[in-house]
């Protein structure tokens, strides 16, 4: 039995520190229209979809990026954008930077993403595992990433929800490198893993790894990530030269079996879409990928024990 769901990738081109979140939802609507046009019932938006990506700057104080930062969801701002896909009948991934209250009243930055499901009702919230680049402010570097600064590590997993007839799996833009976020996921059987990610072009340690193999490594990670977990993955850009820094497109849908089935070629707004059979995902998890048939879990502890390596000692 087919159970296809035609999902659409809305990259979104670079947004200037000038322009305000009006504007951005107002270019992430007219990226829903087309997707409607083209059937989708399902959107994914970028990483930090609604400002520019500002861990590019260093702040002394960190509270004076609390400007980018959402307090609550849907926003005045967001409000249009929830209300257009209601109306549609689309769901969709948003991320966007998350200013909390925890349960002692202290207040928490987290780098989110939330899937809200076609009658515009929010099914689940995920806050970034994985967060790349330093904490304090590195000379040495041609540019720098300060997610460690603004942002703490998520708190809540790696869930997945059965919503929209799938189940359904996020991650953001640095958890997809790492086969964890992937695994984690898949052994809840997921059929459907979001993300969306702001990714320089260029290394900010210099010249060793080449824009082109930046995108490799983007698109290798997808890859292997859907085909070792027999998922369905969209991957979704915020792309092009944003406050004179570039962020690589490339925005991709992969099948369970590990291959690009639609692909960006801009690095500006634009809509990939395609129809996207949920049951797929039957074959590989079924075969090599049974995991109840072939997983060795005894052999693993090493994942879960540490962090860093630890090769034989020497001599
Ligand atoms: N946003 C994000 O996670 N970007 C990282 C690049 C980090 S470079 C220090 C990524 O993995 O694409």
């Amino acid at each position: 039995m087919a159970r296809p769901i035609t999902i659409g990738g809305a990259q979104l081109g670079p947004i200037q520190k000038s322009e305000d979140r009006q504007s951005v939802v107002a270019r992430m609507i007219a990226l829903l229209e087309k997707a409607h046009a083209r059937g989708c019932t399902l959107a994914v938006f970028p990483e930090l979809a609604l400002t520019t990506f500002f861990p590019r700057w260093y702040a002394e104080d960190i509270g004076e990026m609390d400007i980018y930062f959402e307090k609550e969801m849907p926003s005045a701002a967001t409000q249009p954008l929830f209300d257009r896909a209601r109306a549609l009948g689309i769901g969709f991934y948003l991320g966007y930077a998350e200013l909390a209250t925890d349960a002692r009243g202290e207040t928490r930055r987290y780098n989110t993403a939330i899937l809200v499901d076609r009658t515009g009702a929010i099914v689940g919230k995920y806050r970034k595992v994985h967060l790349p680049g330093h904490t304090d402010y590195n000379a040495a570097l041609t540019r720098q990433h300060l997610e460690k600064r603004y942002f703490e590590p998520g708190d809540l997993g790696f869930p997945v929800w059965r919503s929209m007839d799938g189940v359904m799996g996020m991650c953001i833009c640095n958890d997809r490198r790492w086969p964890e976020t992937w695994r984690v996921m898949g052994m809840q059987g997921v059929e459907l893993v979001m993300l969306g990610y702001n990714t320089p072009t260029g290394n900010q340690h210099g010249g060793l790894e080449p824009p082109h193999q930046r995108m490799f490594h983007n698109h290798l990670s997808i890859q292997a990530g859907a085909y070792q977990n027999a998922t369905w993955a969209v991957a979704v850009a915020k792309a092009g030269v944003e406050d004179g820094h570039e962020l690589m497109g490339g925005s991709c849908i992969v099948s369970p079996q590990g291959e690009i089935v639609a692909l960006a070629s801009s690095q500006d707004d634009e809509l990939i879409a395609a129809e996207c059979d949920l049951d797929l995902c039957t074959f590989g998890k079924s075969t090599i990928f049974n995991f109840a048939a072939h997983r060795r879990p005894e052999h693993y502890g090493i994942i879960t024990g540490q962090t860093g390596a630890t090769p034989p000692a020497e001599g």
